[in-house]
């Protein structure tokens, strides 16, 4: 037997063995806490074996009992997506193996177009579906704030009207056999939401502060809620920001899906879609099939991520 096939199939032998512990769903990170559920349905309360994991709520783990109600997260298993974003110093992980981003706007506070965006351009580049949430939908400032949902509804993203505080309305379907992951700036109501459709999630709020002893509430840290067997749903923590400083300049233009099959096509390969003569982009605005503003965003994204000056 040659060596490579023989010490795969002594890899292949070791895995079952190597395993370790029982699995299960992290539903709450604090810091170097972790709140597990464990897959026969109890919740433990664990640390971290070493420094080196990234944990996300949503990652699935192997744990092991290290007191009563209490745990040590040994490994990670194998994740299917990645949500994240960055800012000024490094990556932050908001969720793992989510299906589906929800991203939460309404007419008061006020939200940033950009913001929405680049969530579309995360949920892109990590395999996710963008969903838009617009909330509030009983005030009467929401008629104002149509013509901007428009253009998120125009790119093929659903926009989904809703009144969190009287539930999930037309969102509940959307959410069953996913995993999705409400983000949203601050007072967009996305615990509100939560608390709405699933009514054990309040009694939630204190488990995760008692277990933590944090004593704060769930909104400043990221938490997971099981919808069914098949869904869940994590709520975050309102962000102002969304930094894309960890995608590359050929993610964030593929990001924009109308722009994906001119992608490559320009004359120059690093074409900067400025002045550049046969730039499939500008030619394609000029016939009027794609908006100018999208490419002044794809600019300003790129710009803002300082991924320009490296790539081009
Ligand atoms: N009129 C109206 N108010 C709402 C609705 N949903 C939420 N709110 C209000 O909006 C405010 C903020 O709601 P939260 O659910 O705390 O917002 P959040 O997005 O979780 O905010 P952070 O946790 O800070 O990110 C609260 O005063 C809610 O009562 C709605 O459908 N209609
Ligand atoms: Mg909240
Ligand atoms: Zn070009």
């Amino acid at each position: 037997m040659p060596a490579a096939l023989d010490s795969a199939t002594a890899a292949d032998a070791a895995t079952p063995r190597d395993v370790i512990g029982a699995a299960g769903l992290v539903t709450a990170t604090f810091r170097r806490h972790y709140l597990v559920r464990s897959d026969d349905g109890s919740t433990i309360s664990c640390v971290l074996r070493g420094r080196t994991l990234a944990i996300a709520c949503g990652d699935r783990v192997r744990w092991v009992e290290s007191g009563p109600g209490e745990g040590v997260i040994e490994a990670i298993e194998p994740r299917t997506t990645l949500f994240y974003r960055s800012d000024a110093r490094r990556e932050k992980l908001i969720a793992a193996n989510v299906t589906q981003v929800l991203g939460m706007v309404a007419p008061d506070p006020p939200f940033d177009d950009e913001l929405v965006h680049r969530w579309i351009v995360a949920a892109e580049s990590a395999g996710c579906r963008f969903v838009l949430i617009a909330n509030k939908r009983d005030l009467p400032a929401f008629a104002a704030i149509r013509p901007r949902l428009a253009q998120f509804a125009a790119l093929g993203y659903p926009v989904v009207e809703i009144s969190a505080s009287e539930g999930a309305g037309a969102l509940a379907p959307l959410l069953v056999g996913q995993h999705s992951v409400l983000i949203g700036q601050s007072g967009m109501g996305k615990s509100t939401l939560i608390n709405r459709m699933l009514p054990s999630a309040a009694a939630r709020v204190g488990e995760v502060s008692a277990a933590l002893h944090t004593g704060r509430h769930t909104t400043t840290e990221t938490t997971l809620y099981l919808i069914d067997a098949s869904s869940w749903i994590v709520d975050s923590p309102g962000m102002k920001e969304f930094g894309l400083g960890h995608l590359p300049a050929d993610a964030i233009e593929r990001g924009f899906v109308e722009l994906r099959p001119l992608l490559g096509t320009c004359r120059f390969r690093n074409c900067r879609h400025d002045s550049e003569p046969g730039c499939a982009i500008r030619e394609a605005i000029a016939r009027g099939e794609v908006k100018p503003w999208r490419l002044a965003l794809l600019r300003q994204l790129l710009s803002d991520s300082g991924r320009r000056a490296q790539t081009w």
